[in-house]
């Protein structure tokens, strides 16, 4: 791996990778109990790692391009959170980090929305369990990640991205129960249909990603609390109507009926009826722009535009307030869906707009 020669003058003893991912339905739906549909794109963090004999960690980046050096009494702020807070959460599990030489590249676009920070945590996780040679069960390690997130970078996510890097499969979208962490590999081939899922990263400045994050997740607790049920996983329709307050409401209708929608996207691709699942996403986005109130208008406006040009369905993917919009399209429409969003974007004055077809793609594995 050339980034390792050159910042470490030698081959690594091994090299991993770890993928970003799109979630097709189900969305704040995983830290609710609830359920998701991610898939990994080809876009990864690829990370080369060699190990030192002593508790210390040397880890060049190619995209901050920045060297950092820490060892287990560092507190580690920045990029560098996501690889120190691995080291942390696997010592807090017990396990004998090995201290190592790592050099990491990626092409996942930052800041996009699309788990740049969960690609390079499962890329480092994985690699350092390979490395030390640790015996932890590939179904238990998106669980770490997300506490190293939670706890050492302070991003209170569930676990839906973390798993999502580690556990996908090429072809499939990765449907998770979060509450019993139990997967199913649903095919999603949409090319052999003549379909595609055009990515569109909206381009949006992330505006209080972290906060209003946090504020929503914590008015989805106080839901349950205000039900009594341990999650909003197990409310109903009904019982969240009963509910007084019109935020608390919204919100918690959101997650309710982003569960049933998770569901009811299973259901179709389990038959492969692939184009129904368009009015889905349509009324996943809906939901999310009028009851839980985290979309921005460069997204809306890119899901209203797709659907215009013919998607079959629309709607912003990931947690929020800018990031990506996945528009489900006939493949030999993508150019004309992507070009619609672009005069769009360009009759309201925003950045313009970046496109890609999305291939359902694998997890974290090394090369
Ligand atoms: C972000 C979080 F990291 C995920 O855990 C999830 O909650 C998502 O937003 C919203 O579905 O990606």
């Amino acid at each position: 791996m050339k980034q390792f020669v050159a910042a470490f003058g030698a081959e690594p003893e091994g090299v991993w990778a770890a993928p970003g991912r799109v979630n097709l339905i189900g969305e704040h739906t995983d830290y609710n109990d609830g359920f998701v549909l991610p898939f990994a794109l080809p876009h990864r963090t690829v990370v080369g790692a060699s190990r030192l004999d002593s508790p210390r960690w040397t880890v060049w980046s190619e995209q901050a391009d920045e060297r950092i050096s820490f060892d287990l009494s560092t507190r580690v702020t920045g990029w560098g959170a996501y690889v120190a807070g691995v080291v942390w959460v696997l010592r807090e599990a017990g396990f004998d980090v090995p201290g190592a030489q790592l050099a990491i590249t990626s092409d996942v676009p930052l800041g996009a929305g699309l788990s740049s920070s969960a690609a390079l945590e499962s890329a480092v996780l994985t690699a350092l369990v390979d490395l030390g040679g640790l015996d932890l069960p590939v179904d238990e390690r998106p669980a770490l990640a997300q506490k190293a997130e939670n706890e050492y970078a302070g991003m209170p996510c569930g676990i839906m991205d973390q798993s999502a890097s580690i556990r996908c499969r090429a072809g499939h979208a990765l449907f998770l129960d979060c509450r019993s962490l139990d997967v199913e590999h649903i095919p999603f081939d949409v090319a052999t249909d003549g379909l595609a899922v055009l990515v569109i990263d909206t381009r949006a400045p992330h505006r209080h990603v972290t906060g209003e994050y946090g504020k929503r997740r914590a008015t989805c607790e106080e839901a349950a609390r205000l039900l009594g049920v341990p999650a909003l996983r197990d409310a109903t329709p009904s019982s969240v109507s009963s509910l007084s307050d019109d935020v608390i409401r919204r919100r918690a209708r959101h997650v309710v009926t982003e569960d049933q929608r998770v569901l009811d996207t299973v259901e179709l691709l389990r038959s492969g009826r692939i184009r129904e699942i368009g009015p889905l996403m349509t009324s996943s986005h809906a939901s999310m722009r009028d009851d839980f109130e985290i979309t921005v208008p460069e997204v809306d406006t890119a899901v209203e535009a797709a659907l215009a040009a013919g998607a079959y369905g629309a709607r912003m993917t990931g947690g929020g307030f800018g990031g990506c919009v996945l528009a489900l399209v006939d493949a030999d429409a993508a150019p004309v869906v992507a070009d619609a969003v672009a005069a769009a974007y360009r009759a309201k004055g925003f950045t313009p707009p970046e496109s890609f077809s999305a291939i359902p793609s694998a997890g974290a594995t090394r090369l």
